[in-house]
């Protein structure tokens, strides 16, 4: 059977060339619609000394009470703007001189790490040497040999990326690290209706997602990719960091995860139907978790991840690839700098990830056909854009 057939089923040729012509419209529609938007958002961020940086609302400071706790409020609900594209006006954070003095800071940070770099002559030449061996182990072409300045520069700038857009402070979480819920709070949760909770988890998901896209914009050299990259890009890996992230909010000694103000058990997620789908999720942080990453690590390991040169639909995939192997470079120096390599051995594998996204993706279409309605009515843009699939959301 051809991919045709799968995908229309049995109809007349000319049923068929009409709807595949539909079909061929609203990609090209889309797609438009994705790069301008994500092209706009560029040239906002070209200009970071006098806009403040634009992310999810619910970042603002009174998302967290200061009680340890969390507005449920979903950011993404009934907002017709969350989509790849992010917002399209800069959200303003903070007070404009808070958002100047940070660049300030960040300014002089960078600034006064070019300086030590470059005049502290002994550490020079142990940097070179190290940076050497490392470019020869990683057999970059000729023209992709990067100075030591460089890898010096895109270790700052994924750690910054991360730090910027990583939703929740450790320390925040770690406050509430043992509040976990009573039983008749997770009876509560277990007796709600199937929809609506995959209606609060999509819309917690499609907020963590929004830090998500954040950070490959963040990422230097994402947005030099084509538009059509970002989004392959994006598409798989969203739910890849999303469960990367996640892990810093997982307490491994009791198995829980952080869920609407609490730690959760797996058992909370029973009204979802996918209990499968959930203990893959808590094994993946489980296993992430005993690795203990540090906020750096978490940051080189998610760029990685999301820029995999591997995808069959980029379109210039030696732009990804050369990207990918600088990025590979900085985290390697990172951990020989910690004395950390062996991590890279025991970082989850990729198929490892792309099998839990993959089910992931069968679950939806389950709830999907169960509830056609919720899931095209109630669950954010952005969410519907980045997992079901183009020639579905006609
Ligand atoms: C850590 C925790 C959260 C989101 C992201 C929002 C949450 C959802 C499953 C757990 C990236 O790291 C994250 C959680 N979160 C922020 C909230 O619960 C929340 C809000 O406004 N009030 O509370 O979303 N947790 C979460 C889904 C697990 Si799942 C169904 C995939 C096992």
């Amino acid at each position: 059977m051809s991919r045709d057939a799968v995908k229309f089923g049995r109809m007349s040729k000319k049923q068929r060339a009409i709807l595949q012509a539909e079909v061929q419209k609203l990609l090209k529609e889309q797609r438009t619609e994705i790069s301008a938007s994500l092209q706009s958002s560029e040239s906002q961020a070209e200009q970071p000394s006098t806009t403040t940086p634009e992310l999810p609302h619910s970042i603002q400071p009174s998302t967290w009470s200061g009680h340890g706790k969390w507005d449920f409020s979903c950011s993404t609900r009934n907002c017709s703007l969350p989509r790849l594209q992010l917002q399209r006006e800069p959200l303003v954070l903070h007070t404009p001189e808070k958002a100047q003095a940070e660049v300030t800071i960040r300014k002089n940070y960078l600034r006064d790490q070019q300086h030590h770099f470059e005049n502290v002559r002994p550490n020079v030449f142990h940097n070179i040497e190290s940076y050497c061996s490392l470019n020869f182990c990683s057999c970059l072409p000729p023209e992709c040999m990067v100075s030591a300045s460089e890898i010096e520069l895109l270790m700052q700038n994924v750690v910054f990326a991360h730090q910027e857009t990583c939703q929740f402070p450790n320390e925040n979480l770690k406050i509430l690290r043992w509040e976990t819920f009573s039983p008749e709070q997770m009876q509560r949760f277990q007796q709600k209706p199937m929809d609506q909770m995959w209606d609060s988890c999509v819309c917690h998901i499609t907020d963590a997602i929004q830090y998500i896209v954040e950070f490959a914009k963040r990422l230097s050299g994402f947005m030099d990719l084509n538009p059509n990259d970002q989004i392959v890009l994006l598409k798989a890996g969203a739910m890849e960091l999303l469960l990367i992230r996640m892990s810093r909010a997982f307490n491994c000694y009791n198995n829980t995860v952080y869920f609407e103000g609490k730690y959760a058990q797996l058992e909370l997620f029973h009204s979802l139907g996918c209990s499968d789908l959930i203990s893959s999720m808590f094994d993946f942080c489980q296993s992430l978790c005993a690795l203990n990453l540090s906020e750096q690590e978490m940051a080189f390991f998610s760029a990685i991840t999301l820029l995999n040169p591997g995808h069959l639909w980029l379109q210039e995939k030696h732009k990804v690839d050369t990207l990918y192997r600088k990025i590979h470079l900085a985290f390697r120096h990172l951990l020989r700098r910690t004395h950390r390599e062996f991590i890279l051995m025991k970082l989850p594998e990729k198929a490892k990830l792309s099998s839990i996204c993959q089910l992931h993706l069968e679950k939806l279409n389950i709830f999907r056909q169960m509830y056609p309605s919720i899931a095209w009515e109630k669950f954010p843009p952005l969410y519907k854009e980045l997992f079901i699939s183009e020639t579905e959301t006609s």
